[in-house]
């Protein structure tokens, strides 16, 4: 596979590269760490990505690149879209992305991956930065200490600074590489894990006060209305982080957080071990990984919680 990109990148000029809607710290470490990659090889680099960079990565070097829109008509020679299981994760319907670009390579690590690409570089790791920082070596690539930046920001968010069990040997290895390209490491986990907004915390607040449990306190969750959180004045990037507060409870199997937006309800789920979330996810048009999936419907949201802890429910006493 990283050969099949190294034969596209000496026939290619301008490449556009995506990640998914809501990034997450290795969707957009990701992106840049591989823009910045690619420009170095001397492409004209293009960055989309259809939401806002959450404001706790604005600091990383070249998020202002990224854009929220396409110019309309424009094509580019190669697509590569980062950490996104399917082109519909892009989150963007009106665009026909196979008409957009010669070559569409699809680099991942999602086991639901649906191998969309033209070229899949699809692996097996904790992140998709550890995808990248293997291209990296593999093609001589310079790490500068901004793409060691972006890709040791996109390492530590997907294990959840190395706390997850997808951390392994190699993760810490990488994570020594990128140290020695001049990160500096501990005023990254500051910004990133010990700096929050005053609305993040009332909001919080607000979904504490509403914890709910069902199978004896295996199932855990909570919602947010829109209500909320116009009254605290919180944004999307205000809630991340409360479903895992909501798994770290003493007795909780699968956690998960509604927030109702607009027509639609978003839904994070987080698994502790017996349970595969990423399937109760898929019922609900959404995916994931095992223990950290997510997924967006239409509808009210009591509804959509009562089909969802049922749903749940079931999932649970199949492992039993
Ligand atoms: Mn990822």
């Amino acid at each position: 596979m990283k050969n099949q990109i190294k034969e596209l990148l000496k026939k290619v000029n301008t490449v556009l590269v995506a990640g998914h809607s809501d990034p997450d710290g290795d969707s957009i470490g990701s992106m840049l760490g591989l823009g910045f990659m690619l420009e170095q090889a001397g492409k004209t680099v293009h960055y989309y990505c259809v939401d806002s960079v959450p404001r706790v990565y604005s600091f990383l070097p070249g998020v202002d690149k990224i854009k929220k829109n396409l110019t309309p008509g424009q094509r580019f020679d190669a697509l590569f879209v980062v950490d996104s299981s399917d082109l519909s994760r892009l989150g963007d319907k009106t665009t026909d992305f196979r008409a957009l670009a010669g070559t569409i390579v699809n680099i991942d690590h999602h086991h639901d991956n649906t191998n969309f690409g033209d070229i899949n570089y699809v692996v097996a790791a904790s992140s998709t930065s550890e995808a990248i920082f293997d291209l990296a070596l593999y093609l001589k690539a310079k790490l500068d200490r901004r793409i060691a930046e972006c890709l040791y920001v996109a390492l530590i968010t997907d294990t959840g600074n190395f706390r997850y069990e997808n951390t392994t040997i190699k993760t810490f290895q990488m994570a020594a590489e990128l140290m020695k390209c001049g990160v500096k490491t501990h005023e990254i986990t500051t910004r990133i894990y010990d700096t929050r907004t005053i609305k993040a915390v009332r909001i919080t607040a607000l979904a504490m006060s509403g914890l709910r449990f069902a199978a004896e306190g295996k199932i855990c969750w909570t919602a947010v209305t829109g209500e909320m959180m116009e009254q605290v004045g919180a944004m999307g990037e205000d809630v991340v982080g409360i479903v895992d507060c909501l798994r770290s409870i003493e007795g909780v199997e699968v956690a998960i957080f509604f927030r109702e937006k607009d027509e639609v309800v978003k839904m994070n789920f987080r698994s502790k071990d017996r349970v595969n979330v990423s399937e109760i996810a898929r019922k609900f048009n959404g995916g994931g990984h095992l223990k950290a999936a997510g997924a967006v419907v239409n509808g009210n949201l009591e509804k959509v919680e009562a089909m969802v802890i049922a749903e749940t429910e079931k999932q649970l006493q199949w492992k039993e």
